[in-house]
């Protein structure tokens, strides 16, 4: 495995790469243009000073999260294949600039959703929560308002202003729409992508929906291993991979993490990994914590397991962090408990690698 960092870049992060550098073995960054609209093609150049920064400063950076996919893509509409064009087009980018693995997801309108962004935990640290209780009695407006109310200025992946703008009209558009319309939607958009991919060397990875669970009456067709099973079937090539993110899958508890890993693992589907952990109180309501298996819900030891097992060699992240240490930061991204995060998956690794070595 490659042990990687997201990095909002130069502009978009107070964390620096001389910063993400002296964490003990931190491979490489997980980068991507915040400021292009989604649905725009990222451009040579910017990805190509990302990358150059990145490499200046002794990271790889051969991961991307996310190319976001558009709307019109995700509710089938007929300018998708504008769309798809402009894509294939960021792929090609991409590619020139050493980047192999693509994370997106197919999420319909929310990314991933959360109820609170600093919920204290016992040790006056704050991490980020969901509790489906608070959001079956607010519209989405009220849920996206509050969000980015929070977000101590800074603006969170995959809640662009500019989508949340238009959120009834959106809702509209999906009125009706199913898991099947969905998944056939996801369907016509990999067999469009997934043949570039592979001229390119890249693959794409999907994120699992976080929460896996329908919100709002929006469609989810990401949520446990009936849906990656169908997923993996929409195109059957490597470059049709899963990101495996064990804290979105986790919030379900009938989701068997380790299982899923080292089922998707052996066919080679699994192209990017998000490690953190969680705990889960009651089903639908769960809040972060730190990585160590012992304070969440999930064996993050097992799920290392599974990845050596498997011979995974791309890239992980730590996830989401806490925020520790005084540290004021975008929710989930700070430096301090990310850091820790990492070096603790670090250490489980270097300790399976080496009892498995005699
Ligand atoms: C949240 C992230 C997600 C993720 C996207 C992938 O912190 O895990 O925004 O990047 O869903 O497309």
């Amino acid at each position: 495995m490659k042990m990687t960092f997201r990095w909002y870049g130069e502009k978009d992060d107070t964390i620096t790469l001389r910063q993400i550098k002296q964490i003990p073995g931190m491979d490489g960054v997980v980068g991507a243009l915040y400021d292009v609209p989604v649905g725009e093609v990222w451009p040579l150049e910017e990805i190509a000073a990302q990358a150059d920064a990145a490499r200046a400063a002794g990271l790889s950076y051969e991961t991307v999260e996310s190319i976001n996919v558009h709307e019109d893509i995700k509710l089938g509409l007929p300018t998708r294949d504008r769309y798809i064009e402009n894509y294939i087009k960021s792929l090609k980018n991409a590619a020139k600039c050493g980047v192999n693995v693509v994370c997106y997801n197919f999420m319909p309108i929310f990314d991933w959703t959360r109820t609170d962004l600093a919920k204290p935990l016992y040790d006056g640290s704050t991490a980020l929560a969901f509790d489906y209780h608070v959001i079956a009695g607010k519209s989405p407006r009220q849920m996206a308002d509050e969000i980015l109310s929070h977000s101590n200025g800074y603006v969170l992946p995959g809640w662009e202003p500019e989508r949340l703008g238009e959120l009834g009209r959106l809702f509209d558009a999906y009125e009706g729409m199913g898991e099947e319309d969905l998944r056939s939607n996801l369907g016509y958009f990999l067999k469009a992508v997934i043949p570039a991919c592979e001229e390119l060397g890249i693959r794409m990875t999907i994120h699992p929906d976080d929460p896996p669970r329908s919100v709002f009456g929006l469609p989810r067709i990401v949520k446990n291993e009936r849906d990656l099973d169908k997923i993996v079937k929409l195109a059957d090539s490597p470059s049709n991979s899963l990101c495996i993110c064990t804290g979105s899958l986790g919030s379900n508890r009938d989701n068997d993490i380790p299982h899923i890993v080292r089922k998707f693992g052996r066919m080679d589907r699994i192209g990017f990994m998000h490690v953190r952990n969680i705990q889960v109180h009651e089903p639908w309501v769960f809040n972060e914590v730190a990585h160590k298996s012992k304070f969440g819900s999930l064996d993050i030891y097992d799920i290392m397991r599974a990845l050596w097992e498997v011979g995974y060699e791309g890239p992980v992240r730590p996830d989401h962090g806490r925020m520790i240490w005084d540290e004021k930061g975008r929710p989930g991204y700070g430096l301090f408990d990310r850091a820790l995060g990492a070096n603790y998956l670090c250490g489980l690794w270097d300790a399976i690698c080496r009892e498995n070595s005699q």
